[in-house]
């Protein structure tokens, strides 16, 4: 069971009579921490930001928060990139919309990031000077408005999947943001299903579009999940710690398992002469992933990498006034409250 958020286990400044009357606790030295720590994850409860937690547990959810969080803002862009083309009244402001949630689930999950102890401001950084990473995912460009049905069936759809496990990691702040990304993703998953079922079932231009759009994303929605857990850095030790509640082939698998059903539903082939249903596992078996494509694209040699990250720096160079106005704003409220606190 996990505790809710209002349950801090930092000891009160203070203290009350019988607090004090009550035996000398050990004194928290490391190991008694770690102890601690590792009980909270056996017994399967939430990690919450001031409790004590060892070097390599904060770097990690550091690491993947913020990779995380890069991908939700980076995501804007092949999208973006279809809103005034977007076919109908109706189908642009459903993609603003998503657009938009994409905006509040970077800042959910820098916000989960910065109760670690980091900065928005210096994540942002080492995102522009390349030195944290983004999904792969996003260095492809959208070459139609099919792509936009793509995305959301395929894209959000690996998200979902990968993310619902999320929603029990043991770190409190990015198990909660999750649950409700996830909801919102799965709106957007349905929205992509939607865009990609009217087309295969329109002219048959639009249903070679269609075609086409996941003959191209299939593949590379495949690698979100990340490397094979043999050649995975982080899986075994995040999975120990509850941060990763299922490894990236298990993920994976789960995914082509859905997805198979589904294109049968679109009328749409997936782009694999492997795939077939293998009835002593239970599962489909699917071909070789290409994972030095995934190698070069995560280095920054995919289609879109230098482009997508370009076009993020300036973003930011350009939205400089906003955050100063929202700090000046800030600070005359600031202010004001406390003159109003003093009269
Ligand atoms: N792309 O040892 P592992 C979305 C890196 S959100 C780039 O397996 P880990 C919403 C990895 O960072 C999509 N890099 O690592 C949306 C590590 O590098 P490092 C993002 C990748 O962390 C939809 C190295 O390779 N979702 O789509 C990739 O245990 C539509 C070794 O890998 C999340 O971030 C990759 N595909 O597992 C928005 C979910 N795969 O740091 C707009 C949270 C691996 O050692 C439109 N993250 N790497 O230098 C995770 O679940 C995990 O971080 C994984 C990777 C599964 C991505």
């Amino acid at each position: 069971m996990h505790r809710g958020v209002d349950a801090p286990r930092t000891p009160a400044v203070g203290g009350s009579a019988a607090a004090e009357q009550a035996p000398a606790k050990p004194p928290d030295t490391g190991a008694h921490l770690q102890q601690r720590f590792d009980a909270l994850i056996a017994d399967d409860e939430r990690i919450e930001p001031r409790d004590w937690m060892p070097t390599g547990y904060r770097k990690t959810l550091i690491r993947q928060i913020a990779q995380h969080a890069h991908s939700e803002i980076i995501g804007m862009q092949p999208e973006g990139n279809w809103i005034t083309r977007a076919p109908s009244l109706r189908r642009k402001a459903i993609l603003i919309a998503k657009v938009q949630d994409e905006a509040g689930h970077g800042l959910y999950l820098y916000s989960a990031a910065e109760t670690l102890g980091v900065d928005r401001e210096d994540l942002l950084d080492l995102l522009h000077e390349g030195k944290q990473k983004y999904s792969s995912i996003f260095n492809y460009p959208t070459l139609s408005w099919a792509d936009m049905g793509a995305i959301g069936w395929l894209v959000d759809g690996a998200a979902i999947m990968n993310q619902v496990p999320l929603c029990r990691c043991s770190y409190g702040p990015y198990g909660r943001a999750m649950v409700r990304v996830c909801k919102e993703e799965s709106f957007h998953q349905r929205q992509g299903f939607d865009i990609l079922h009217t087309l295969s079932h329109g002219t048959p231009a639009q249903q070679a579009m269609a075609q086409d759009a996941v003959d191209r994303f299939w593949w590379p929605s495949l690698m979100m999940f990340g490397p094979p857990d043999e050649r995975s850095a982080h899986t075994a030790q995040s999975t120990a710690w509850g941060i990763k509640r299922l490894g990236n082939d298990e993920l994976r698998q789960r995914f082509v398992d859905i997805c198979v059903p589904q294109a049968r539903a679109l009328d749409i082939t997936l782009p694999d002469p492997d795939l077939r249903w293998n009835e002593n596992r239970g599962h489909y078996d699917f071909g070789a992933v290409d994972w030095a494509e995934l190698t070069r694209v995560i280095k920054g040699d995919g289609p879109c990498n230098e482009q997508r990250i370009q076009r993020r720096r300036s973003a930011h160079e350009e939205g400089a006034w906003v955050r100063e106005a929202a700090d000046a704003y800030a600070r005359k409220h600031h202010n004001s409250s406390a003159a109003e606190a003093l009269a």
